[in-house]
């Protein structure tokens, strides 16, 4: 269910004056100010991209803030990749790893696509193993977003870049072929880095990213599964099952919220 769109009372929520900065800040400070149990969570899953950039710069404010600094200073908060680690630790955050801390209380995570049965796809950042790992190790799933994330309906119409797909570096062009004639992929490309283009993107595990396109994906269920079969996948940017909302931020401060 969408629920009707609610401004978050956020008295410090400064104003950068880029409307799709507004709309992730929204998003995300909602999304801890309503979620985060202040006083029994201890183990914090923080993700990559852009939005969760305010989840951190939230969590940082509760640190500095007397009343709850003695509980948020014993947060253990777990990354999804070099980017969040260093926004963890940029916040004054304790760091922790999930070899360590199997067990995680809650996660908030950004998307490239979010549908209405909260259905996602992730991976635009090429996080996407250690996303996955770590959001179906927590208890409680939170997605963040700005609201041009929401696929109407199904995934792959919004988000035009296709699914990341993580590949061990060998077996690319074996997985790129099984995606064009088993999976029926339109494409299959793999992601190449940086603005010169010196080559392939090398994900946090040394691998290689493939981003292949489906065009509106009928099941999402059915063909993450036939990629995750595939020899040489170490993990396909959908994810199903395990977000329990989503925070959409809109520019003018006001979020949307799917459960
Ligand atoms: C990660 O960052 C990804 O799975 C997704 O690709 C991306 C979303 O980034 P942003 O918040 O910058 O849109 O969460």
């Amino acid at each position: 269910t969408l629920k009707h769109y609610k401004v978050p009372k956020i008295e410090d929520m400064p104003s950068l004056g880029l409307p799709i900065e507004n709309a992730k800040r929204a998003a995300a400070y909602l999304a801890v100010d309503e979620n985060l149990d202040i006083f029994h969570h201890r183990i914090i899953g923080v993700g990559s991209g852009s939005t969760v950039i305010y989840v951190a710069e939230r969590l940082g404010q509760y640190l500095k803030d007397e009343k709850f600094r003695d509980y948020v200073s014993q947060f253990i908060c777990i990354a999804t990749g070099f980017q969040s680690k260093q926004l963890i630790m940029d916040s004054g955050l304790q760091y922790g790893i999930i070899e360590q801390h199997p067990v995680i209380d809650i996660v908030f995570d950004g998307a490239d696509e979010v549908d209405p049965n909260l259905q996602l796809i992730k991976g635009g950042g090429a996080c996407l193993f250690q996303e996955k790992l770590i959001s179906t190790s927590a208890k409680t799933f939170i997605v963040v977003a700005d609201s041009s994330k929401r696929a109407p309906s199904k995934l792959g119409s919004h988000w035009r870049k296709g699914v990341p797909i993580e590949v061990v570096p060998p077996a690319y062009v074996r997985v790129r072929n099984d995606l064009l004639t088993k999976v029926n992929a339109k494409t299959a490309v793999l992601r190449e880095g940086g603005k010169a283009k010196a080559g392939p993107i090398v994900t946090d595990n040394s691998n290689f990213i493939i981003d292949a396109d489906f065009g509106e994906i009928e099941d999402p269920k059915t063909l993450y599964k036939e990629i995750k079969l595939m020899v040489g996948v170490v993990e396909a940017g959908i994810f199903v099952d395990n977000a329990a909302k989503a925070y959409f931020g809109n520019a003018d401060g006001s979020v949307e919220i799917l459960d």
